[in-house]
């Protein structure tokens, strides 16, 4: 007799919380920016959004291990963001996300995460994003992307940082981004600085795109 297998994912209770946000959220863009503490998440949002935010309702939820620096920086660069502190916690949930929206609404363009600093863990849990943006800085040393392969695989798109500290350090930036491309061929790549506001254009076109994408459906 023949026999078939029946298999069906069981999934995670911030699977099925990530399932709820991404629904609530299906006209909205969602990008998580994930990176190794200090590679210029917030720098970059800082001055990416203080130009969308004309054109788009915006609204960035911060996740830390301590501290409101960050969602006061946003807000002081006028978008709306909420704190998350997540303790001894090293990544945000989907829960975090849907507690933020409590306070922020749901009325937006674009909601964007910056998850805390690391490669490890926040590529682990979806937060109901449309995509994972990785950020990696000059003076991280290039071979990250495939020091942390899981993450590089989770991510759509990667923007390299802080290029302006290139003649200042031993990075490879063709070599980085061939790391990269070997552990994820399709990840879209943008190199940047935001201390000499160069690249940040094409970081604005993508994150628009991503507006215009949700809008469109
Ligand atoms: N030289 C240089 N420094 C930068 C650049 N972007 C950010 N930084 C600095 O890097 C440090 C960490 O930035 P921050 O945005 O807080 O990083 P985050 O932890 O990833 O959010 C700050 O001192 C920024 O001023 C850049 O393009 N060039
Ligand atoms: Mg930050």
């Amino acid at each position: 007799m023949a026999k078939v297998n029946i298999e069906k994912k069981i999934l995670t209770k911030n699977e099925m919380k990530a399932a709820e946000v991404r629904e609530r959220l299906k006209d909205v863009a969602v990008l998580n920016f994930v990176s190794s503490p200090g590679s210029g998440k917030t720098t970059l949002l800082e001055n990416v959004l203080a130009g969308l935010k004309e054109k788009y309702k915006i609204a960035v939820v911060e996740g830390d291990q301590q501290t409101t620096h960050d969602a006061d920086r946003i807000k002081a660069a006028g978008v709306e963001a909420f704190q998350v502190n997540t303790g001894n916690a090293c990544h945000l949930e989907a829960v975090d996300v849907e507690r933020a929206l409590d306070t922020l609404g749901y009325d937006l363009d674009l909601l964007v995460i910056e998850n805390v600093g690391n490669l490890v863990c926040p590529a682990e849990y979806d937060l109901g994003e449309d995509a994972k943006v990785m950020l990696i800085s000059v003076t991280e040393g290039d071979d990250k992307p495939i020091k942390y392969p899981v993450m590089t695989r989770a991510c759509e798109a990667m923007i390299v940082n802080k290029t302006d500290l290139l003649p200042y350090v031993d990075f490879d930036v063709e070599g980085c981004i061939r790391y990269a491309k070997g552990v994820n061929p399709d990840l879209e790549i943008m190199t940047v600085s935001c201390r000499a506001k160069e690249g940040l254009d094409t970081v604005t076109a993508y994150i628009e795109k991503k507006i215009l994408e949700k809008k469109g459906k």
